[in-house]
């Protein structure tokens, strides 16, 4: 045979296996498709790097604030207006969970956090966070359920922050557990700044739990007159984010600054962290909120985003799924629209990354059990998952 020869009957012999992968390829385009016209504009064509590309599972989410996996192929979605949803082999239902609590979906007030309890496979238990609505305005409020069939059951509310507050900002919150089995809940201040360093109220703080909401008797100021008993950490001023290190037994946590200084910090049990006595950032109009950004007493912030990039959601590499992030954080970022990708060594963030950025303001994200990194987005909605390439 001839060169040109060879090359037609390559070209035949071929032929069925072209037509194979040219159906196929037709077929995945028209499947997703339906479900993704708004994605092309943004996070389909995103790439994080060489290795890693962003694949954009579902769309259509309104307001999505927290994540929970309750297998490899299936999870749970909070939307702040107060909607638990189901994503199911990648796909969104259009049944919803029923039995979610009635909540105060104003401003930044609604259904937030949502995490599975460490023993969920045998006790079934699912934690939720969310702002109550009540006599003085609404609050901080953590509860548990668990999931038969579409339905919660058993629903108990653990704990309450106290007092309600008629504001609709600043209701944080995370929830985490560590690996004792304490679970761990952050509040905000509500826009009042002296509340987070006010330890007869439980704004601005992080609390620390038994798994049935019962006070552990090792608590900071369980002895502290008139202190709240439930507080682990205080001076803080509003924190999204937040996730525990079952290696290092760290609790990391980011929080909102005023007009710059984001914060992350480790909290630590009874610590101080700051908000308002001392600052990076100053007020949205522009005055001073505090001359000192440290001070003896305070713990002061590991890292700071000034300006601000309004971190939301936190969430720990575990896996080596991703090369070289084994150890980072990745923090979603709202106003900065990206996620801010830290490399952490003994105790310090030694580098930072900017991943997906101007894709959409990130609201959460998390690893799932079998290590793959999923993004929540608001506006447009979207459940995002990072994938090897
Ligand atoms: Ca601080």
């Amino acid at each position: 045979m001839n060169p040109v020869e060879n090359i037609i009957n390559m070209f035949k012999s071929s032929l069925p296996l072209l037509f194979l992968m040219v159906m196929l390829l037709s077929q995945a385009c028209s499947s997703n498709g339906k479900i993704s016209s708004q994605q092309n504009n943004n996070a389909q064509a995103a790439t994080v790097n060489n290795n890693i590309k962003v694949d954009t599972l579902v769309t259509g989410l309104q307001n999505p604030w927290g994540m929970a996996f309750l297998s490899n192929n299936k999870m749970l979605i909070t939307e702040r207006s107060g909607d638990i949803r189901i994503v199911e082999n990648g796909r969104l239902l259009s049944d919803k969970v029923m039995g979610v609590p009635v909540v105060h979906s104003r401003g930044q007030g609604g259904l937030l956090d949502i995490v599975l309890h460490p023993d969920h496979s045998t006790n079934g238990w699912i934690y939720f966070s969310y702002s109550k609505p009540g006599n003085g305005g609404a609050t901080t409020t953590l509860t548990r359920a668990k999931l038969q069939g579409n339905n919660l059951t058993s629903l108990q509310e653990l704990f309450s922050v106290q007092p309600y507050v008629n504001s609709n900002v600043h209701f944080g919150s995370r929830i985490a557990f560590d690996r004792k089995g304490y679970v761990y809940l952050s509040t905000g201040e509500r826009g009042t700044k002296s509340n987070a360093q006010d330890l007869t109220n439980h704004n601005g703080k992080v609390m620390r739990l038994h798994d049935d909401g019962r006070v552990p008797s090792d608590n900071p100021f369980v002895n502290t007159p008139n202190a709240k008993p439930e507080i682990w950490s205080y001076g803080h001023r509003n924190i999204q984010g937040m996730v525990y290190d079952a290696n290092t037994g760290i609790l990391w946590s980011h929080e909102h600054g005023p007009k710059g200084g984001d914060e992350v910090n480790i909290i630590e049990k009874g610590n101080n962290y700051g908000w308002p006595l001392v600052t990076h950032g100053i007020d949205y109009n522009g005055s001073i909120i505090s001359n000192e950004k440290e001070r003896a007493g305070i713990t002061a912030p590991l890292y700071v985003w000034t300006p601000s990039i309004a971190p939301c959601g936190l969430a720990l590499v575990t896996t080596d799924r991703y090369p070289g992030w084994k150890g980072s954080l990745l923090a979603g970022a709202l106003a900065g629209q990206h996620i801010a990708r830290l490399e952490i060594n003994n105790r310090r963030v030694v580098k930072e990354e900017r991943l997906i950025d101007d894709v959409a303001r990130v609201r959460a994200v998390a690893e799932a059990p079998d290590g793959y990194i999923y993004v929540l987005t608001e506006s447009p909605g979207m459940l995002l998952r990072f994938s090897n390439r």
